[in-house]
């Protein structure tokens, strides 16, 4: 079963004695997934047990980040240890052997692809914070899952207190509450979306009270690319509506792409243009997997990307229980799959399904 199996002051105290810490996420992290992961890295770094014997040159937390890296990692992460793992999968010699590993902002092994072949061997030191309501509870047997909250960095900054013995995360040093308001931040929608609540604005005013910069974040991370921008012209161009107008469907293409001279990285988002129509109750994305979206075996591969949402208005189309019939999953109004057919056929299925479900609401 895919829920909480440890609380996270059991975390802490496992974290307290560790030694040598690797704190990963999912593939092409976002800004939870950052500030979680690097969050974490800098409190692990900073607390009472942060250096490690005979060794002080060495920082006892690294970050490991994989896939597309956001444009804004190096700015937003500053000087916090992290690696980008090769497409190939991890390099780590013996002295720099974990002995406890953290996964947060997902539990799934279809994010970790990666990594995968070196994390199972190591199962008994992984610990997973997350707040995904699927997961692979084979992952992990400590595992610390709170679908309540907004973003990832909710836990994991709470996490942080307790290792930091802060009295409160308005006491959190100033560089940690600032990756950690990314989080939160970025997956609100700058606290636009449906999971705002007061948990995670308390959250995030008191991170802002310990100093988190919002006016440079903001900057930093909400950047279009002017290939990002063609990319969006593209999509809006290829925009069908479906179902009496409660689906809109965008397409993206190899060749979207690659006139644009855009990468996957640059399609995020783009649901929120078609949210706003009136009409609408879903949006869909569908996108081809481009080779560099691959390790060894590009090109060899057709894989389809869909990407769904769905409004919060009475009753919600669970996009959850769409993407999971597609073989992905995620939370009821954000959700996606990676299919493993070609685009156009995705797509008859994926308009059948949204059908479906929009018919089984009423
Ligand atoms: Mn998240």
């Amino acid at each position: 079963m895919w829920e909480t199996s440890t609380t996270l002051g059991a975390i802490c105290q496992r974290l307290h004695t560790a030694r040598r810490i690797v704190v990963t996420t999912h593939v092409k992290p976002d800004g939870d997934a950052v500030g979680s992961a690097a969050g974490l890295v800098r409190a692990l770094n900073q607390s009472a047990w942060g250096a490690s014997p005979g060794n002080a040159t060495r920082p006892r937390a690294c970050a490991w980040f994989f896939g597309p890296p956001p444009p804004w990692l190096g700015a937003v992460c500053g000087d916090t240890p992290y690696t980008l793992v090769p497409k190939t999968g991890p390099v780590c010699n013996a002295e720099d052997e974990p002995d406890a590993i953290v996964v947060v902002d997902t539990g799934s092994w279809s994010q970790l692809e990666i990594i995968a072949e070196w994390l199972s061997p190591r199962r008994d030191r992984i610990m997973v914070i997350d707040h995904h309501a699927q997961g692979d509870s084979d992952l992990s047997d400590a595992r610390y899952i709170d679908t309540a909250s907004a973003a990832a960095c909710q836990p994991v900054a709470e996490l942080c207190r307790l290792l930091l013995r802060a009295p409160s995360l308005g006491a959190l040093p100033k560089d940690i509450a600032t990756l950690l308001y990314l989080g939160m931040a970025t997956d609100t929608g700058w606290f636009r979306h449906s999971n705002v609540g007061p948990s995670v604005m308390h959250a995030a005013a008191d991170l802002l009270a310990a100093g988190a910069d919002h006016a440079r974040l903001l900057q930093e991370t909400d950047q279009n690319s002017p290939a990002r921008l063609g990319l969006i012209a593209r999509a809006l161009e290829s925009l069908e509506f479906h179902h009496n107008g409660q689906l809109a469907l965008l397409t993206l293409r190899r060749e979207d792409f690659e006139r644009t001279g855009a990468t996957s990285g640059d399609s995020g988002g783009l649901t929120d243009f078609t949210q706003s129509v009136p009409s609408v109750r879903v949006s869909a994305i569908l996108s081809e997997a481009l080779p560099s979206d691959f390790g060894p075996d590009a090109g060899t591969r057709t894989v389809t990307k869909v990407s769904l949402r769905s409004k919060a208005i009475d009753p919600t189309a669970d996009v959850n229980a769409i993407a999971r019939t597609l073989g992905g999953g995620g939370h009821v109004r954000a959700a996606g799959a990676r299919c493993d057919a070609p685009i156009d056929e995705v797509r008859q299925r994926l308009i059948e399904l949204v059908g479906k479900g929009l018919s089984s609401q009423v």
